[in-house]
């Protein structure tokens, strides 16, 4: 199956700004940020969206919920941070593998846009 754009950018065959990674996720700055903090935290596996995991990846997402908040706060953002998941295109998702969101640095308003 070709790769997800993420793929390519976690396996170095496109840029990005990686600020972290480990064995199961990858991070790195969004190329169009929406705050002057905008990660994209990853899983090396390509799970299309959030509810296309299954079972099998509860540890994973637990992995990745626990890991935010650290990127987070290496950011200077530990306290004042949030995290998004676009789930489908209706929801605003444009690439088809899971990714968390990381927005900091400003005042962030509720409701979301
Ligand atoms: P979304 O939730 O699927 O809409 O988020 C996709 C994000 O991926 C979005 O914020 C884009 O700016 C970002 N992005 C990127 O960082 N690098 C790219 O090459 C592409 C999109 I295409």
């Amino acid at each position: 199956m070709a790769k997800t754009l993420f793929e390519k950018i976690i396996d170095r065959e496109i840029p990005g700004t990686i600020v972290y990674e480990d064995a199961q996720c990858v991070a790195f700055r969004d190329i169009n940020p929406a705050a002057p903090v905008h990660i994209l935290l990853v899983p090396r596996k390509p799970i299309p969206r959030l509810d296309s995991a299954s079972a099998e990846d509860q540890a994973l997402l637990g992995h990745l919920m626990l890991t935010a908040p650290k990127i987070a706060a290496a950011q200077g953002y530990g306290d004042a941070f949030r995290i998004v998941i676009n789930n489908g295109a209706g929801a605003g998702q444009s690439v088809f593998h899971l990714h968390l969101h990381i927005l900091a640095g400003r005042p962030l308003k509720w409701p979301p846009g």
